[in-house]
């Protein structure tokens, strides 16, 4: 068994062994060793500031609670792009986009913290959600907004000089924008809990959502920031980068999707909510797409509900239509798609993608 590829029936993405080399462990803690530094420059209160002391040491537990402890893919695909794409990068710069990686963390903590509540979730990354922590509640919103401005002050006190301190802000600035815009058709394409409404559940509503909810800034936003760093502004470029990347934030969370009904709570450190939410997932849109007349009233009666003996009715259903074969046929075919654009992809190193599609193509968390 190679080490990290999972087996029992996954399929098995990593075809390309030399390009499975995990990031070492040293620059893997080299990664995690500067998320303390940030966290002091962004709590530190220097004599005057001492009366807001006790809320920069409430934001020092918002920051070690929502940031540092997910898989952290996006945040360390800054620094392995940067790599890909400079030959002899300086320790000094290698830092840097490290910092801007913790910043794609940061933005990615913004969006999970309201996320949850949105979704009415109980669990993340193996704990509770943090609005539902003791002592936060709606405090938890106002930390979101706290975590989403962190970014903006750690550009100005790390990038401010730098040539391109205006792009990566005008990145950040429009991938949290394209995230608001795909979380708000998230939100609108579920009918209330209760109701039944599967008028909008087709794949062109879903490729939007996912595109905006989740592709632009879980996967064009980290190798856009390296390639800001290194001086490549051309639309050209950026659009080459933006088809092979879209493709594989569509693949990605169709794999959230699947994993919210069959991933174990245990492993992806979070209790799926989709079908009590009424949410225009992967599964529905493909169940809807392959139900007889009866199976449709199942799903009619069933989708949408908190009730736990319906939840299990809609997954039966699923288990009936066979969706988990359908998925790995997807996984499966996505896979050679995207492998095929990056190989005709002349204008941008290839490992650059292939690093990052590997990190996450075979993954059960
Ligand atoms: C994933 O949706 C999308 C996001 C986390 C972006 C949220 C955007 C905001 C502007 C708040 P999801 O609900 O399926 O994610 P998860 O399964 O992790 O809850
Ligand atoms: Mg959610
Ligand atoms: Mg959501
Ligand atoms: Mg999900």
């Amino acid at each position: 068994k190679v080490k990290g590829v999972e087996t029992e029936g996954e399929f098995n993405f990593c075809h390309h062994e030399k390009h499975n080399k995990p990031i070492s462990m040293s620059e893997s803690q080299q990664f995690d060793q500067l998320f303390q530094e940030l966290s002091d420059v962004l709590t530190e209160c220097t004599g005057q500031e001492a009366e807001i002391g006790d809320a920069m040491a409430w934001f020092k537990k918002v920051l070690s609670f929502n940031v540092p402890h997910g898989k952290k893919n996006r945040g360390k695909s800054v620094v392995a792009s940067y790599k890909a794409l400079v030959s002899n990068p300086s320790e000094e710069d290698l830092k840097l986009a490290g910092i801007i990686g913790w910043c794609v963390e940061l933005l990615q903590a913004f969006f999970l913290v309201t996320d949850d509540i949105m979704d009415g979730s109980l669990t993340r990354r193996g704990q509770p959600c943090w609005y539902k922590m003791d002592g936060v509640g709606l405090l938890a919103i106002n930390d979101a907004i706290f975590l989403e401005m962190s970014m903006y002050r750690i550009f100005r006190q790390y990038l401010k000089d730098k040539p391109y301190y205006v792009n990566i802000m005008e990145l950040f600035h429009e991938a949290t924008n394209q995230t608001l815009v795909g979380q708000c058709l998230d939100m609108i394409t579920a009918p209330p809990q209760g109701s039944v409404d599967f008028s909008q559940f087709n794949m062109e509503r879903y490729s939007a959502i996912v595109k905006w909810k989740t592709a632009f800034y879980s996967f064009y936003l980290p190798i856009a920031s390296a390639m800001y760093m290194n001086g490549i502004t051309d639309e050209t470029s950026h659009s080459t980068a933006r088809r092979i990347l879209l493709k594989m934030g569509h693949f990605f969370q169709v794999q959230d999707d699947y994993l919210d009904c069959y991933g174990d709570p245990e492993v992806i450190g979070k209790i799926g909510t989709d079908i009590e939410d009424n949410k225009c997932s992967w599964l529905v849109v493909q169940a809807l797409s392959r139900v007889n007349d009866d199976q449709r009233e199942v799903l009619k009666n069933c989708y949408g509900c908190q009730d736990s003996g319906k939840v299990k009715r809609v997954k039966d259903l699923y288990r009936e239509l066979n969706l988990s074969d359908e998925y790995r046929k997807f996984e499966e075919r996505s896979y050679k798609e995207i492998m095929d654009i990056i190989e005709s992809c002349e204008s941008l190193p290839k490992d650059m993608f292939i690093h990052y599609v590997n990190s996450v193509y075979k993954r059960n968390k």
